[in-house]
């Protein structure tokens, strides 16, 4: 047999006991004409032979195994680093439930325009079945799926970062729904006049395609092997086509990270947060806090499914099982928890190789070592100018690596929420805590999120962009209706819906440092949200929302900062908010009229506030 022949259909495994499952197979090998098909068991041996492979095909480099054991480098493309936004489309059939947020297709134009993309572009290679649980197998608020691809390092990221293999698919019956999800690198090993193209170490395609179509459950993703772009259980199926599940069926899927906090007298509370790409969800997730007796476990970083249980409370889960977490920025001064569950068994991928085997990145480490191969294969020294680790650079690890992981976080039906936090990256006028006057003034800090550009997506990073519920990339239907649905969910929650925080570690000073220590010391803000779920401290009413009375934000042992420096933390300033409600009030215009009447109302009163107390100055 070539290397490069096709499977025929006849020797296309059809290991599922669903009849769909094994039919949308063979329509996928067909078409891709891949050289073989292989289903994935999700074991042990499958990871070790798949990593072994792609160490012999250059994909990746083992890290010396005495600093790193069983752990790995992979370089992509530098033209493959990132989610790319302008080539992500939602393809609803109709238009108007795609929203002007997103890139919108008519679903069957988009499927004839990607129909001879696909044609072929397996060949020669190996078409891997990926079967995976999103949330605890068997659980209350749990999906499933199939991710095929053609990426070996996909296959392996997916091993790290959901339940995948023959365990997952025990449970894509056909009475369950479950999401269709193809993945090519978009680069066969056959050139259109028949003729072998060598392989290379990142394949990717110059061309690239993100495709939901929620209407049938379905991704198509052509020609990124990168993260978002690839792992297609996290933000294609879990936030994009699960926000419209949960539209459809009453539940939310969020861009949140999902902790408990334990006080000193022993009380634990359950609290989630939204922050946008690269703005401290896995920070916060595994905070180890510089308060004496407090302590944060650890549920998720990227993601939370949550639905109302039957006690009328809010349920939440991770669907994930790992962590994809970005890597510059994190060591152990910041994230000491990140940094040991990273020691062993991670994926790392465009960081730094040091001379003895293994990875650093902007800091890891105060001071650089001397010699470095960065992110792109070459030479660097301390003084060279650009970045040894991609700002996007990231680690894969499983989640139960985490010193810090609850106990609680694979339990079935999820933990209830006592809080849910909305944070950006702030520069100007965002408190560092506040709390919102009701469920709706809390939609309305959601929907009116804005947050600085980091390098997690394309774009230039720093400038201010807005982030609804930091959702704007993945809400997978209109962002207005996706308002409204937050909205209904308070209702229905009543009395026992959790209460809403904003939160901004981010403010800066004149010179452009930053005021607030943050990382180990958010636990000070955490504090004030938990005493506020007691009932155990007043706040004070100012047009935006709930402040803390700096008196009851815990100081001690607080290096370098005093009572006094809190001021500028908490500063509201009327006519700059004036300037920005301004802002906001033509970005709900901008939306249309399906923005909810009740958050023009919120931003009236708002700005009604702030009216008077400008005057007052
Ligand atoms: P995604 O995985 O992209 O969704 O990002 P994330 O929200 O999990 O972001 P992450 O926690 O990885 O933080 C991104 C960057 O922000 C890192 O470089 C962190 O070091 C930095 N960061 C996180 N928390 C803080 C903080 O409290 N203060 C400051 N100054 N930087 C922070
Ligand atoms: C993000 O960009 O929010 C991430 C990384 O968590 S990715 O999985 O690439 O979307
Ligand atoms: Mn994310």
């Amino acid at each position: 047999m070539s290397p490069h022949a096709v499977v025929s259909t006849a020797d296309v495994p059809q290991l599922s006991a669903n009849p769909e499952v094994n039919e949308w197979v063979v329509a996928t090998a067909e078409l891709t004409k891949p050289t073989r098909v292989v289903w994935c068991d999700g074991s042990d041996a499958e990871y070790d032979r798949l990593t072994q492979e792609m160490v012999e095909a250059g994909t990746l480099i083992r890290l010396n195994p005495e600093k790193r054991p069983n752990s790995f480098l992979a370089r992509s493309d530098a033209g493959d680093v990132a989610r790319v936004e302008s080539r992500t489309y939602i393809c609803s059939k109709r238009e108007d439930d795609a929203g002007p947020t997103n890139n919108w297709r008519d679903p069957a134009e988009m499927r004839a325009e990607l129909h001879p993309l696909l044609d072929g572009s397996m060949r020669g290679r190996t078409m891997y079945v990926v079967p995976f649980a999103m949330g605890p197998l068997g659980g209350a608020i749990t999906q499933y799926g199939i991710e095929i691809t053609d990426s070996p390092y996909v296959v392996a990221s997916m091993a790290l970062m959901t339940r995948s293999g023959s365990a997952a698919l025990e449970y894509i019956t056909p009475e369950r729904q479950w999401v269709k999800a193809l993945h090519t690198v978009g680069a066969p090993l056959v050139d259109a006049d028949g003729n072998a193209r060598e392989d290379v170490p990142w394949p990717h395609n110059e061309t690239k395609y993100i495709t939901h179509f929620p209407e049938d459950r379905e991704i198509i993703s052509f020609g990124s092997g990168y993260g978002g772009n690839a792992l297609l259980g996290k933000k294609c199926f879990a936030l994009r086509i699960a926000s419209a599940m949960a539209r459809d069926e009453g539940w939310l899927a969020e861009h949140m990270l999902l902790i408990q906090v334990t006080n000193p007298a022993g009380r634990t509370f359950t609290i989630t947060g939204a922050f946008p790409s690269a703005t401290g969800k896995t920070n916060l997730a595994m905070m180890r806090p510089k308060l004496p007796g407090w302590k944060v476990e650890t549920i998720g970083d990227d993601i939370v499914w949550m639905r109302k249980g039957a006690d009328g409370r809010l349920y939440a889960i991770n669907p994930e099982y790992g962590f994809f977490g970005v890597a510059p920025g994190t060591g152990y001064h910041t994230n000491p928890v990140a940094m040991e569950t990273i020691t062993k068994n991670t994926i790392f991928t465009n960081v730094a190789l040091t001379d003895d085997g293994d990875v650093w990145w902007e800091g890891m480490t105060e001071d650089a070592p001397e010699h470095l191969i960065d992110w792109q294969g070459n030479d660097w020294e301390a003084d060279s100018a650009g970045k040894a680790a991609h700002p996007n650079a990231r680690f894969t690890v499983r989640a139960s690596q985490c010193p810090t992981i609850s106990p609680d976080w694979e339990s079935p039906d999820g933990v209830p929420v006592d809080a849910i936090l909305f944070g950006g990256r702030r520069a100007s006028n965002v408190p560092l805590v506040f709390q919102s006057k009701s469920w709706e003034h809390g939609c309305y800090l959601g929907a009116t999120l804005a947050s600085e550009q980091t390098a997690a997506a394309e774009g230039p990073v720093g400038k201010l962009r807005r982030d609804p519920f930091a959702m704007q990339p993945f809400a997978g239907y209109h962002m207005a209706d996706y308002w409204g649905h937050w909205l209904s969910i308070g209702e229905e929650l009543g009395d026992k819906a959790p209460k809403i925080f904003q939160v901004n570690w981010f403010r800066k000073d004149e010179h452009g440092d930053f005021l607030w220590p943050g990382f180990g010391e958010n636990i000070r803000a955490i504090k004030w949200v938990t005493r506020r779920i007691e009932n155990a401290v007043d706040a004070v009413e100012t047009p935006i929302g709930n402040l803390p009375r700096t008196r009851d934000i815990d100081v001690e042992g607080l290096k370098d900062l005093s009572r006094d420096d809190l001021e500028p933390l908490f500063e509201v300033n009327p006519r700059s908010w004036l300037v920005e409600l301004d802002v906001t009030k033509a970005y709900f215009e901008e939306l249309g009229d399906k923005v909810p009447a009740q958050l023009f109302s919120q931003l009236d009163e708002v700005r009604g506030g702030l009216r008077a107390a400008a005057k007052e100055d």
